[in-house]
C-alpha cells in the first residue's frame, strides 16, 4: 500500500475519498496535526498520495497505531449486506483464528461471513465498542511488530500496552497526553470534523530514545462527508442512520486511559 519516495516523504495507494479528505484539511483547524500533503503522484503507472513521512524526524521510532472511533465499516456497507450478503472465506478464516466459537452454526457449515458481521465481531471483542478505539499495531526501534491486539478490550489491558509500549518513561506518555488534549481542542474548533463521518481513521503515536513524542491523525480512506446541512456530535452513540462515529467519546476515553499509566 505503501512505498517510499524522496527523503522524508513517502507515497500511499491512491483513494478518491482520501485525496478529497486532505484537499479540505488544507484550511482547516486539523492542518498541524495530520501529516503534509503534496499532491497526487503517478509511479510505474499507478496512483499515489504524496505525503510527509511522520517518522522522518525520529531517531529509531517507536510507532503505535490506535484506530478510532466505535464503530469501523460505514453503513453503506451494513446495507449492502443485508440487500446482497456476500460471505467471505477469508474474513471467516480471520475470525476463527481468533475464536474457534466466533462463528454461529450456520457460518461454520457456510464456512464464511460477511464484512459487516465481521467487523462488528472485531469491535465487541477489542475495545472499539466499550472505549471507543483500539490499539491495531506497534513497532518498536528495534524492529519487532505485533499486531496481536485483537483481543485487548479492558482498560487494564490497554494501560499495559501503553507501559510496555513507552519501556515505563512517564515523560512520554505526559508529551502524548499534551498533544492528545491539542488533537481534542483542534478536533472540537474544526469545521471539516463537523462536516465528516470518520471511520478507520487512526491517531499515530511515535517516540524515540531522545524522548522526542508525538501523535498525528491518518487514515482518511473511509472519512466521508455528510450531506450538505447536517453535522456529527461524535460523543453519542451510534444507531443505525445517525452516523454517528464516536471518535470525541474515545478520545476522551484514550486519554483518561493514559493518565491513569501512571497509577498501575
Ligand atoms: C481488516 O480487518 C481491517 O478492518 C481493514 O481496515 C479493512 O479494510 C479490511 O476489510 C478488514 O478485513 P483486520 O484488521 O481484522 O484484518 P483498515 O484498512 O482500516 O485496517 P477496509 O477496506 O475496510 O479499509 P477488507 O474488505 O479489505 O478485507
Ligand atoms: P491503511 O489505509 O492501509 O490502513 P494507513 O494510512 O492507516 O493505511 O497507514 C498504515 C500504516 O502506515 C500506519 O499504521 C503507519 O504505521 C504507517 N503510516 C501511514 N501514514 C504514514 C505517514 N504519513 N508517515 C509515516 N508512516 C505512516
Ligand atoms: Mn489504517
Amino acid at each position: 500500500n505503501f512505498k517510499a519516495a524522496d527523503e522524508g516523504t513517502i507515497l500511499k495507494k491512491f483513494s478518491e475519498n482520501e485525496m478529497q479528505c486532505f484537499d479540505k484539511l488544507r484550511e482547516d483547524a486539523l492542518l498541524p496535526f495530520v501529516p503534509g500533503y503534496h499532491g497526487v503522484v503517478e509511479k510505474d503507472g499507478e496512483s499515489f498520495l504524496h505525503m510527509t513521512d511522520l517518522l522522518a524526524n525520529f531517531d529509531l521510532p517507536n510507532v503505535m497505531d490506535c484506530k478510532m472511533g466505535v464503530r469501523t465499516y460505514l453503513e453503506e456497507e451494513l446495507v449492502r449486506a443485508r440487500e446482497r450478503p456476500k460471505p467471505r472465506e477469508d474474513l471467516y478464516k480471520k475470525m476463527v483464528e481468533v475464536d474457534s466459537g466466533g462463528p454461529t452454526p450456520q457460518e461454520h457449515s457456510q464456512r464464511a461471513i460477511t464484512k459487516p458481521r465481521y467487523m462488528q465481531w472485531r469491535e465487541t471483542m477489542s475495545s472499539t465498542n466499550t472505549l471507543g478505539f483500539r490499539i491495531e499495531g506497534i513497532k518498536k526501534h528495534d524492529g519487532t511488530c505485533r499486531t496481536d491486539f485483537k483481543k485487548t478490550r479492558s482498560k487494564q489491558d490497554v494501560v499495559q500496552v501503553f507501559k510496555d509500549f513507552v519501556d515505563g518513561n512517564m515523560n512520554i506518555i505526559k508529551s502524548y497526553l499534551n498533544r492528545l488534549s491539542e488533537i481534542q481542542q483542534a478536533l472540537k474548533m474544526s469545521e471539516f470534523f463537523k462536516r465528516h463521518e470518520v471511520i478507520g481513521s487512526s491517531l499515530l503515536f511515535i517516540h524515540d530514545h531522545t524522548n522526542n513524542a508525538q501523535v498525528w491523525i491518518i487514515d482518511f480512506g473511509k472519512t466521508t462527508a455528510l450531506p450538505e446541512g447536517q453535522t456529527l456530535h461524535h460523543d453519542i452513540p451510534w444507531q443505525e442512520g445517525n452516523r454517528e462515529d464516536g471518535y470525541l467519546w474515545g478520545l476522551e476515553n484514550l486519554i483518561h486511559t493514559l493518565e491513569s499509566v501512571g497509577n498501575e
